[in-house]
């Protein structure tokens, strides 16, 4: 993909290589606006300058990247396909153990993820599941279908280290988050925020969640280098932004039977009642001190644990003791993702950009706009979830057995009306889950409409979201 954007260090340079002619007059059109306007006329978040990781930038990577291009650059890559070399570049202090369950293992900001474990086949084994065609078949397993079943029915420990993690701190901090996103950050130490960060033009740059650690310092969870850099670009002297991702780590556990895994292994009372959902707190597991943070991506009652990468693999080997007699496993990327989606929580880059506002992406709970001014707020005004001329819609598959993979064109009424953003099996609902942008009027349950994948035509149905747990029963106790 193309370079572009202006350099954060002299301002006023501005990059556009386009790799090809086939992307010239589009990156020429986008420096331009960008360059006049303030920001590019569509999302462009995919040739920014600042997407690459430092581990992305050595001129031996820089050589073995650009080769493969000229390999690739014409060939039917899959959705899901991760680069080849160089690899394993970045891995978790659980890679070990990951290994030794039979990961398999893509990529992703030079991180190897594990999207499923060969260890967990055999619960696979009573799993009934429709044939695949060949395509959607490449890079899954069923055995993603036992690890969400096994998450949604006990418990499992989920790899969160490649989420981007970035500590805030100073006096100017708390000052300086609530200016530049949408949710209210004043609260006490303890508590976790959902919020967003948005453009002047009310376009979602991305969603984070804000731990408030202390009065001056918090944690956010970010979606990559791009939030980096814009804090960077806006932060007064009095705060300091540090990427905190590479030497540290982060182990989800999800399931109902987190709390009974994870309490008798720290002093501090995990209880419904002591620890609230969207609370952190910093405390000890075993050996291990930890920031533990009651959230999760996947809907399921649970602690995303951090700590320095030192003591990861303590961590985890922690963990995975205590929980043996809870049935515990490990799950990967392709459960996860099903799960989420299942939940109807959106991912930043895929079901929205900055070519969307709040109230379209259904995450206008996660604006206050009477908490003082931010960026976007003065594009915000007037606007609301009934003003949307077109919704982030959950949709599924009419046929159990169909299939679609994200990106694929929406028809309603025959003609083209928007596009899907994610999809995956919802091994829960039974059937794939697709999330698409669609015209308000058709974003209504119980519209009928096609997504048409390699040239068919297929039934999908608008559904009233989130499919899975609308009432939040199984976090919230
Ligand atoms: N964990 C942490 N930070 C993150 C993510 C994460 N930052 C980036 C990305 N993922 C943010 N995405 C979400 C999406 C949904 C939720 C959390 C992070 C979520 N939402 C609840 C809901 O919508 O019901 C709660 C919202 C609320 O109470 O305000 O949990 O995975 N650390």
């Amino acid at each position: 993909m193309p370079v572009i954007g202006e350099s954060r260090e002299v301002r006023g340079f501005w990059l556009a290589e386009a790799v090809w002619v086939t992307h010239s007059a589009g990156v020429a059109r986008a420096v331009a606006e960008w360059m006049t306007d303030g920001r590019p006329g569509m999302d462009v978040h995919e040739c920014d300058l600042y997407r690459f990781e430092d581990a992305q930038r050595s001129p031996a990577y820089v050589t073995e990247r650009g080769q493969r291009n000229f390999v690739e650059v014409y060939d039917v890559i899959h959705p899901l396909q991760p680069m080849e070399q160089p690899r394993p570049l970045r891995v978790s202090p659980f890679h070990v153990r990951q290994r030794e369950l039979g990961g398999y293992f893509l990529e992703a900001a030079g991180w190897e993820r594990p999207h499923w474990y060969e260890a967990n086949a055999p619960l696979a084994e009573s799993v009934e599941l429709p044939p695949r065609d060949a395509w959607s078949a490449r890079y899954w397993s069923p055995i993603a279908a036992a690890e969400a079943r096994a998450t949604r029915e006990r418990v499992a420990l989920y790899d969160m280290t490649p989420l981007k993690r970035l500590a805030v701190s100073g006096p100017g901090a708390l000052d300086f988050l609530q200016r530049m996103t949408t949710n209210q950050l004043a609260k006490k130490p303890g508590a976790v925020t959902y919020t967003l960060l948005l453009d002047e033009t009310g376009g979602i740059r991305s969603d984070l969640t804000v731990a408030r650690l202390s009065e001056h310092h918090f944690q956010v969870g970010a979606n990559g280098g791009l939030d980096l850099d814009w804090l960077l670009r806006h932060a007064p002297d009095d705060v300091h932004i540090a990427d905190i991702t590479p030497g540290t780590c982060c182990v989800g556990v999800w399931g109902p039977l987190a709390r009974e895994l994870v309490q008798p292994l720290t002093h501090d009372d995990f209880s419904h009642e002591a620890f609230g959902y969207f609370k952190a707190r910093q405390t000890h597991i075993g050996h291990v001190p930890v920031t533990a943070m009651r959230l999760s991506y996947v809907g399921e009652l649970g602690w995303e644990l951090y700590t320095t990468a030192d003591l990861g693999l303590r961590l985890w080997d922690t963990l995975w003791e205590a929980g043996q007699r809870h049935g515990v496993i490990a799950a990967g990327r392709s459960a996860f993702n099903s799960l989420r989606l299942e939940k109807g929580y959106r991912a930043w880059g895929h079901d929205m950009t900055t070519e969307h506002d709040p109230y379209e992406a259904g995450v206008g709970f996660a604006v206050r706009m009477n908490k003082g001014d931010f960026i976007g707020r003065a594009a915000l005004e007037g606007r609301s979830e009934e003003t949307a001329a077109r919704r982030l819609t959950c949709l599924t598959l009419d046929d159990p057995a169909a299939v679609v993979m994200g990106k694929e064109p929406v028809y309603a009424d025959g003609v083209p009306a928007g596009y899907v953003t994610s999809a995956s099996y919802g091994y829960t609902v039974g059937r794939t889950v697709a999330y698409a942008w669609l015209p308000a009027a058709a974003a209504v349950p119980g519209t009928a409409v096609h997504i048409e994948y390699f040239g068919e035509k297929v039934p999908a149905t608008v559904v009233a979201e989130p499919l899975f747990d609308p009432r939040m029963a199984r976090i919230r106790r």
